[in-house]
């Protein structure tokens, strides 16, 4: 029988995908979880012929100089690829992929758990009952904003950013976009979604935002200063896309100012690190990247990424392949 594959998963995933993947690979997986470190990346990229990354593993140039001739996928587990450098990868003859669509509604739906939560004040609700504060109804206690008939303005119209808007719909809310290009008549119909080609205009205009783009040289920092200053103050600031597309700092100070309403965040700049000026704000609700943590969702992209290896193994193009021109 012809030699197994080697292959290096940096993290623990769902059990039943590490059981495949020694059943088809020669498997070496993280026992303790732990996050790897540059010098462990090192040495997986100088043995492995197939590397399997998340999110929290930086795959740069200086990772990638000390690849084994071996090494020829990158099977990232995950949809978003921005801890990976891949145009060095592709330079090298190294292949990489990602799982894109397997995590489009379970990111869509905390999205829309967030753009409900915030502007109705939700997580301020559970303190209080959590705390055993709740001491009378009043009218006037706990008031928030409707949804229905607000606007809301999606950046990057993407898969998810598509699945954000169908669900924002069905709550009565006005679907404007922002993207390098219209999405088809058709989807654009099938939505009532309105698009812009100036984000800053858009921006001005909206009363949620939600961020649903990747993180790329063209997107980092996308929210700055300037851009959360068009904002009306009277509107919210959703990202579950990364958190390098919002300037932290500066939203921080844009919340503290009360330049924007409020803020739901699944994601940060240099996570699993929060800036501390985001902590203890009553109207920003902030998540630990669960985005995509369904049992269903990460068991899913598992098969993905082991559907991408056994591709490649055949000699064919995997699915997933990542385009770097595209990015
Ligand atoms: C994961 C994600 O948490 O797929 C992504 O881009 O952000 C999440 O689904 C993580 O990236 C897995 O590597």
């Amino acid at each position: 029988p012809a030699k197994k594959l080697k292959i290096v998963v940096t993290r623990k995933l769902p059990a039943p995908v590490e059981l495949r993947m020694k059943e088809l690979f020669d498997t070496s997986l993280n026992q303790d979880d732990h996050a790897f470190t540059h010098e462990e990346l090192v040495a997986a990229v100088q043995t492995a012929d197939v590397l399997v990354p998340t999110v929290t593993d930086r795959i740069d140039s200086k990772v990638l100089a000390r690849a084994g001739d071996q090494l020829r996928l990158i099977a990232q587990f995950g949809a978003g690829v921005d801890n990976i450098d891949v145009q060095s990868a592709v330079q090298r003859g190294i292949t990489v992929t990602n799982t894109p669509g397997v995590l489009t509604d379970d990111t869509a739906d905390v999205a829309m758990a967030l753009i409900l939560a915030v502007p109705r004040r939700l997580h301020e609700g559970a303190l209080v009952m959590d705390s055993g504060s709740f001491d009378g109804w009043t009218p006037t206690w706990m008031m928030g904003r409707r949804l229905a008939g607000k606007r809301l303005g999606i950046v990057g119209m993407g898969r998810i950013g598509q699945a954000v808007a169908r669900r924002a719909k069905a709550f009565g809310l006005q679907i404007h976009y922002h993207n390098r290009k219209p999405v088809s008549p058709r989807t654009e119909e099938l939505l009532e979604a309105t698009y812009w080609d100036s984000l800053d205009q858009m921006l001005a205009r909206m009363d949620i935002v939600s961020i649903n783009c990747p993180h790329t040289p063209a997107t980092f920092h996308l929210m700055n200063a300037r851009r959360l200053d068009l904002m009306k103050p009277e509107a919210y600031l959703i990202n579950t896309a990364r958190g390098e597309v919002i300037d932290e700092a500066a939203l921080a100070r844009a919340l503290k100012a009360g330049k924007i309403a409020g803020a739901g965040l699944d994601v940060f700049e240099r996570e699993p690190a929060v800036s501390e000026d985001l902590l203890g704000l009553p109207n920003v609700l902030l998540l630990p990247h669960m985005g995509s943590a369904t049992i269903e969702g990460r068991t899913e992209m598992g098969e993905k990424v082991i559907i991408n290896i056994k591709t490649f193994a055949d000699g064919h193009r995997p699915p997933d392949r990542v385009i770097p021109a595209i990015l």
